[in-house]
């Protein structure tokens, strides 16, 4: 028996990447493990598994080990939180400038996500050297001001911001999540060149364009630290609807809470409530307090 990480999972095979090896080896499930996975949770890149190899040379998932974290999202067409990736130290979420254009309400969105998921988050603005890219950071930036979140603008182009990039990221796992298209990819090839992900440009020509990067993969960086590539994904509703949770989401209200009058005040509709005082003074940010109403209201 042999411990590992999984590394990725692609349609009932399970790349894992035996501990002290370079090469990974494609196990399967079997018998109750299988049978537990149908019906539960699936194994996710960053899973700690034990692999076993049968007389034939084939090899098994025998057990998965309980996770230190999850990155999780809303499942497909349901609120049930589904996970993304397992046993990471902090989530990174990418946007670009411009290409698509920067979202700040999704960006609110991602950030809800990396929250309820209890993981410390850093925002990445990419494609710093197209036009107009500083205004839009800077406004993001100042959105920002009071959260705790640091952003840190980056070029996959120029390799503005990329050193940076590779100390955050240096003898950690992380996680990057984010829209299509915005150069998740492109950043981890410049972090760690030896990675060879594939990039926009590839599918392109394949006639694709959309979703280059096609399953949570998680590759090792040249720098020392472990990172887990994602497809882009932006239908990011929340999968928790008590809006005390969703409040908890936003750390700016958070720090204020204690000031409401009423105690677990959902900041919609309660007299005294601190947090509305803070919008109203300047201090909150206003278009993230909107992302929170628009998040606690399912018809948003
Ligand atoms: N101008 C500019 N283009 C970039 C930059 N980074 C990436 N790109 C381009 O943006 C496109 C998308 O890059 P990817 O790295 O595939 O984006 P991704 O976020 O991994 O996309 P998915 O895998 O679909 O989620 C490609 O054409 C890249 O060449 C940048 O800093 N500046
Ligand atoms: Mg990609
Ligand atoms: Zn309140």
């Amino acid at each position: 028996m042999l411990e590992g990480t999984l590394l990725e999972a692609l349609g009932g095979v399970y790349r894992v990447r035996p501990d002290g090896e370079e090469t990974p080896v494609d196990a399967f499930l079997r018998g109750r493990l299988k049978q537990e996975i149908r019906t539960g949770e699936r194994l996710v890149a960053g899973d700690r598994v034990a692999i076993a190899r049968a007389d034939d040379g084939t090899w098994t998932v025998e057990r998965v080990a309980p996770r230190t974290s999850e990155l999780l999202r809303a499942g497909v067409g349901g609120r049930k939180a589904k996970v993304v990736a397992a046993n990471v130290d902090q989530a990174l979420v990418v946007v670009s400038a411009v290409r698509p254009d920067l979202n700040e309400e999704l960006v609110d969105r991602f950030l809800v996500l990396a929250e309820l998921s209890e993981l410390p988050v850093l925002v990445v603005v990419n494609k710093m050297e197209m036009e107009g890219a500083p205004e839009i950071a800077r406004r993001l930036e100042a959105r920002l001001d009071g959260t705790g979140y640091d952003v840190l603008r980056t070029s996959a182009l120029t390799a503005e911001g990329v050193p940076k990039l590779a100390g955050e990221l240096r003898e950690k796992t992380s996680v990057v999540m984010g829209p299509s298209g915005v150069g998740k990819s492109s950043l981890l090839n410049a972090v760690s060149p030896g990675l060879e992900l594939r990039i926009g440009e590839v599918s392109l020509r394949r006639g694709g364009g959309r979703h280059t990067t096609v399953s949570a993969r998680l590759v090792p960086l040249a720098g020392g630290g472990w990172v887990v590539d994602t497809p882009g994904f932006s239908d990011v509703a929340a999968w928790e609807p008590d809006p005390r949770h969703l409040a908890w989401a936003f750390p700016e209200f958070r720090a204020r809470a204690d000031d409401c009058r009423f105690r677990g005040c959902s900041h919609l509709h309660e007299p005294g409530c601190a947090v509305k005082e803070g919008v109203e003074a300047g201090e909150v940010d206003a278009g993230r307090y909107g992302s929170y109403r628009r998040m606690g209201s399912p018809e948003s």
